[in-house]
């Protein structure tokens, strides 16, 4: 049956190197929530998700049988090309295209603006938050004139002006009781293809939950396109009965709660903690959370419904770097948060970032002191990425380095680059430092005891001193000499 829209997810996981490494894929909860609330109004939704399809020629077949009238695709800074190609081919069969998403929120004019074939495939851009803005859209495309006389009527949408300029329609408010939301629409996405590519790489399935939107911070690096610095929840309550309800129809043996940061109302955790216990509801999850959050009492709670793991920003082992990134916390508080979670039986895992502007030697070294006295179970390092409409983009808009416009210079996930011109240390250099900071944290491990054989501990002995020796050099090489970069025509 022709679906009234179908939903697509852009990514390709065998189109991205690190995606296929890590194979931890999660449906995009975005999307479940649109067809979940189109579907409780009645609309027929498809989806059509690429994670474990090879080639857009799938996405052109399923379009020239089903013909939906409209396709929304979701789109991050990572998979916009995918997202683009697929706008193009929705287009060519006729579909009315709009695209939603954090990237297409941040850089509404990348999409609206693309053109291939001397036409523009992208028809609208959802602004924010989408569930509201898509069932307008929705109403407006079955019966235009009905409920909204032109799009331009229609709260939180960008479109493309004939003056060449992205036009804003008016503000939507953002969703004041998040409750009012059904579950997302778990039953579309192929679970057995997701539970068996988790089992074979891992061994067990993980899904994922939200149960708060937004987050209060201001980490400088942070883009908060969609929810913006708001913070809402849904009941306690509310948050309870989805976890009941995965536990029951889907049973995975892990959770992953995508909440920007869980805690920041701690006495909410404590409710949420109850009403788990009370519908027997807990399954093992992992969580991120903030080190000035993580209270012994948050912790604990966490713990009893299921905590295995929870995620730091830890992001540096220097004051004077966490200040400039506006981060809001003290070095102490990390240090405090790892051992309470190490006394409780929780797993840590930091995410680290090197080559923030202002960071120097010195700061490097601090964060390899805070690694080694931590000892967190895992931890992964980032090259600081300035990200559009953050406060670091704009401290080092005029020094971006881009090797193609078009997007932003991200070849697929995570690819750890440096992408502005700093003043000393190039990529290569932060490429180094990451192995460096692995090798004095394996090496701490051992030190504390860690058991292993005798080749381990020579292996990372020798790999610690060679890493020494490497990013010694590699900060005595000027900047611009190791690795060449194409600054984008008009920036
Ligand atoms: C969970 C998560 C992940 C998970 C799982 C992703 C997934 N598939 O679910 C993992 C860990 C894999 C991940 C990876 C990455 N992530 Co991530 N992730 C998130 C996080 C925390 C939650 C996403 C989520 O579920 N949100 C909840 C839903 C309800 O919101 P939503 O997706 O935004 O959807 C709403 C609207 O955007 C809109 N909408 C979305 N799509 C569409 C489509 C249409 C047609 C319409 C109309 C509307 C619409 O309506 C939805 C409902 O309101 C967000 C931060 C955040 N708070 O959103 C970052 C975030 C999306 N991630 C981000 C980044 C940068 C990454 C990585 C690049 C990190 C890295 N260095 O590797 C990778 C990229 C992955 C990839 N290959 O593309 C950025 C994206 C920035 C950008 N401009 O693109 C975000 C915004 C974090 C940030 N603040 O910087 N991520
Ligand atoms: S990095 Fe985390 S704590 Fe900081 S603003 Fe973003 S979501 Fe909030």
């Amino acid at each position: 049956m022709r679906p009234d829209i179908t939903l697509v997810h852009p990514l390709f996981i065998c189109k991205d190197p690190v995606e296929e490494k890590l194979m931890t894929p999660y449906f995009p909860l975005g999307l479940m929530y649109l067809a979940a609330v189109l579907r409780d109004h009645g609309y027929t939704v498809d989806l059509f998700d690429c994670t474990f399809r090879e080639d857009y020629r799938e996405f052109e077949a399923y379009m020239r049988e089903v013909r939906p009238p409209v396709v929304g695709i979701t789109s991050l800074i990572t998979i916009r090309r995918h997202a683009l190609i697929l706008a193009d081919i929705a287009h060519r069969y006729g579909a009315t295209v709009i695209l939603g998403g954090p990237d297409p929120t941040g850089l509404p004019d990348r999409y609206l603006f693309y053109r291939s074939g001397g036409e523009f495939p992208v028809d609208m851009v959802v602004y924010d938050e989408g569930e509201l803005t898509l069932l307008d859209v929705m109403r407006y495309l079955h019966a235009p004139g009905e409920t909204f006389q032109r799009l331009e009527d229609i709260p939180g949408l960008r479109l493309r002006g004939e003056d060449g300029q992205v036009h804003a329609t008016a503000p939507r408010p953002l969703i004041p009781n998040l409750d009012a939301l059904p579950f997302p629409a778990r039953d579309l996405v192929d679970m057995e293809a997701y539970r068996q590519a988790w089992r074979k790489a891992h061994g067990y399935w993980a899904l994922s939950i939200i149960n708060t939107r937004g987050c209060p911070y201001a980490c400088t690096w942070c883009q908060k396109a969609v929810f913006g610095r708001t913070y809402r929840s849904r009941s306690a309550a509310n948050a309870a009965e989805e976890m009941k309800h995965i536990k029951e129809v889907y049973a995975p043996d892990m959770l992953r709660v995508v909440d920007d940061i869980t805690g920041v109302n701690r006495k909410w955790v404590l409710q949420w903690r109850d009403e788990v216990l009370r519908r027997d509801a807990a399954i093992p999850f992992e969580c991120l959370t903030r080190v000035n959050l993580a209270t012994e009492e948050m912790l604990s709670a966490l713990r009893d419904i299921g905590c295995v793991k929870i995620y730091f920003g830890a992001e540096s082992g220097s004051q004077k770097v966490l200040n400039a990134m506006k981060k809001g916390i003290r070095v102490e508080h990390i240090y405090q948060a790892t051992e309470r979670c190490k006394r409780l039986g929780i797993r840590t895992y930091f995410f680290m970032m090197v080559g923030y502007p202002g960071e120097e030697w010195e700061d490097l070294r601090l964060s390899v002191k805070l690694l080694r006295e931590t000892l967190p179970d895992e931890f992964s390092t980032t090259i600081a990425y300035p990200l559009p409409g953050t406060e670091f983009y704009e401290q080092v808009r005029d020094r971006l380095m881009f090797e193609s416009e078009w997007q932003l210079d991200w070849d697929y996930t995570a690819e750890n680059r440096l992408l502005f011109r700093r003043d000393k240390y190039n990529t290569r250099f932060y490429r180094w430092v990451i192995r460096w900071f692995h090798k004095e944290w394996e090496d701490a491990w051992l030190a504390a005891g860690k058991p292993a054989p005798w080749w381990e501990r020579v292996r990372v002995k020798v790999g610690l001193w060679v890493t020494r020796i490497m990013v010694r050099l590699l900060a005595r090489v000027p900047a611009a000499a190791t690795i060449r970069f194409m600054p984008a025509e008009g920036r």
